[in-house]
């Protein structure tokens, strides 16, 4: 959601408990025209392959992508037509930022229909066809599903207002007087009904006392904007369950659940994060993954870790860690350390929870609390973007990329709150539309489209998009790298490396966060194994490990380098050595080689396959690329 501080509250008054109200009464018919009608279970079959989602997602704002009939608001059909770009890219899927009917006209988080797509991003036969147009290629759609609250100008929200005896009244959470004690990220979270229409435009942590003999206030997390519902009244988590099934049926693959840790509040004290919403999430995630190869991913910024596990959500976005591949990406030695590690069970700071590899990983995403853009957090180095990027595509958890982010596009400077992250997509240089509409974009567009901009990076070999489609195809094509489980991460100074292991394929990746030539002495390989290139140049043999399981291998300054790790079994396998002694023969020379190699100083000077240092230095990224 929009939260930016999330932490427990400090409490100075008395704690009030809550009059929570607690009823059996059924879902009202329809009201106000919304549709409460259950939804029962409809196909649950999948039209994905098994583990798609451990592929590299996309986060997509409809509003900014692409828009297909000239008002200057992306929609659902320009996103179907531009699929291919996705797919060439190389996503398995889409995080769809709410799409459903909403009151700010902007992000979507203020939901006024949980069964209706916004009617600037088109139909519910628009939405259909862009799952199918997306099955198609291979790619699952996911979308944000805001359940915590409802826009106040919700017709349930407003039919609630009219007063105790309205059926909606008990949906929301209500107090007749104003509850003391509360603090939610600074703000008092209880706002007089009476005084809606709101008419207080300042700050909400400044916000004045109610007036005296005021009775009637309602609940709001976010704002008074957004009013929670009342999970406690089981009508309400029906019609969710109903709601959610009613794109389930439609072939939806999942949910991004947003904000999940406040679905139930405790008292003034215990409002964040409460077993309650823990058990609730659950029973969320059993209803969609009751549907064959679902997956989703929850907003718990504050513990994330708890909600990634498989008792919880199964899924949820790793903050707290992954600013560590933009520090690392900086040549911070701390960030270098934590990257290499964090993902490897042998790891003790880490703990078993921290490295789930049910979390999804990112460089930057919607809200500002989360960090600029790459390119804005980096200065526009694209050697070190590239090292940011490498670094959490190419370990466990599931990627996801925020739209723009893999052809470094800036944010707009001079914008409010979250909105520099939420520009238009710079599809060409255009400079009145970036190619984004035919029409006038809803909102300024980059400042680097003329050169930052799908056509001219795709064009280009080193570009960032160009890169981004290697480390994708990595993934894609290395079940290693897409699902395996990590081993032996270490960092030396400022060169991280791990092994990716899988059904028998292993792969070593090292990364070079450093600006100067460095030696990797590996350690805890197979012994005797061959190190194939796999990236940047494949298939020849870059380097093989001694009868120990080590090696050494140069690193061009920041380089990154992906190998397949092959033991001699599987060489002998592959090349049908049949008898002992030609096995032994074999293990033999490769135990001489490897030993000659493990010398630092003779594998500089005397091993003429070693590259020299000047060459390993120019193996990527020309200065022509920065
Ligand atoms: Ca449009
Ligand atoms: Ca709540």
């Amino acid at each position: 959601m929009l939260a930016k501080h999330k932490h427990t509250a400090r409490v100075t008054g008395c704690a009030l408990a809550l009059a929570w109200t607690l009823s059996s009464s059924p879902v009202p018919a329809a009201a106000a025209g919304i549709d409460t009608r259950p939804v029962p279970v409809g196909p649950t079959a999948s039209a994905l392959p098994e583990g798609w989602h451990h592929g590299a997602f996309m986060e997509i704002f409809v509003r900014a992508w692409r828009d297909s009939d000239g008002d200057g608001i992306g929609d659902l059909r320009g996103l179907t037509l531009s699929l291919d770009h996705l797919q060439e890219l190389g996503v398995r899927g889409i995080w769809l930022m709410p799409i459903t009917a909403n009151a700010d006209g902007d992000h979507g988080y203020a939901t006024t229909d949980f069964r209706a797509i916004a009617p600037e991003y088109g139909t519910l036969a628009d939405f259909d066809a862009l799952i199918a147009e997306a099955h198609k290629r291979g790619i699952g759609v996911i979308m944000d599903y805001v359940i915590n609250h409802s826009a106040a100008q919700h017709p349930m929200f407003t039919e609630a207002l009219k007063g105790p005896d309205n059926p909606f009244r008990p949906w929301f959470v209500w107090a007749s007087q104003m509850p003391q004690g509360w603090d939610i990220w600074g703000k008092n979270p209880w706002y007089e009904a009476e005084a809606r229409p709101w008419t207080y435009s300042g700050d909400l942590k400044l916000m004045p006392a109610p007036p005296p003999g005021a009775r009637n206030f309602y609940f709001g997390t976010f704002g008074p904007e957004m009013p929670d519902f009342n999970f406690r009244h089981p009508p309400v988590l029906q019609y969710h369950q109903d709601s959610l099934r009613f794109w389930l049926n439609r072939g939806l693959d999942g949910y991004r659940l947003d904000a999940v840790p406040h679905l139930l509040e405790g008292d003034a004290v215990r409002w964040n994060d409460q077993p309650e919403s823990r058990a609730l999430t659950k029973q969320l995630q059993d209803l969609i993954k009751g549907y064959a190869n679902r997956y989703v991913v929850c907003e718990a910024t504050a513990e994330p870790a708890a909600y990634g596990d498989p008792a919880v959500c199964g899924g949820a976005f790793a903050f707290g860690f992954v600013q560590h591949y933009i520090g690392a990406a900086q040549g911070q030695a701390a960030s270098v350390q934590k990257v290499a590690t964090h993902y490897t069970a042998t790891d003790p700071a880490a703990g078993p929870q921290a490295a789930s590899p049910t979390m999804a990983t990112f460089l930057s995403n919607h809200d500002i609390f989360a960090g600029q853009r790459v390119w804005d957090q980096l200065g526009g180095d694209l050697r070190a973007y590239k090292l940011a990027a490498a670094g959490y595509l190419l370990q466990p958890g599931t990627p996801f990329i925020y739209y723009g982010e893999e052809i470094g596009q800036a944010g707009v400077p001079g914008l409010e709150g979250d909105r520099p992250l939420r520009a238009p997509y710079s599809w060409t240089a255009d400079p009145a539309t970036a190619g984004f509409t035919t029409g006038t974009p809803f909102r300024p567009l980059a400042p680097n489209r003329a050169s930052h901009n799908l056509q001219a990076q795709r064009a280009d070999p080193q570009s960032l998009f160009n890169f981004y489609k290697a480390m994708l195809t990595l993934r894609n094509t290395r079940p290693s790298l897409a699902r395996g489980r990590q081993e032996h991460g270490f960092a030396q100074g400022l060169v991280a490396g791990w092994q990716r292991v899988h059904d028998g394929e292993r792969t070593l990746v090292l990364i070079n966060y450093g600006t100067q030539l460095a030696q990797a002495e590996l350690q805890n390989l197979p012994a005797n194994a061959r190190l194939l290139s796999a990236f940047p140049e494949g298939g020849a043999q870059a380097a093989r490990a001694n009868a120990a399981g080590q090696a050494s291998l140069w690193l061009g300054p920041q380089a990154v380098r992906v190998l397949t790790v092959e033991t001699g079994a599987r060489k002998a396998a592959r090349k049908g050595a049949s008898t002992p002694g030609q096995q032994a023969r074999a293990g033999k020379a490769q135990q001489g080689k490897a030993s000659a190699k493990t010398a630092p100083k003779a594998a500089r000077k005397a091993t003429p396959k070693a590259p020299a240092p000047a060459k390993a230095g120019k193996t990527r990224q020309p200065p022509a690329a920065r």
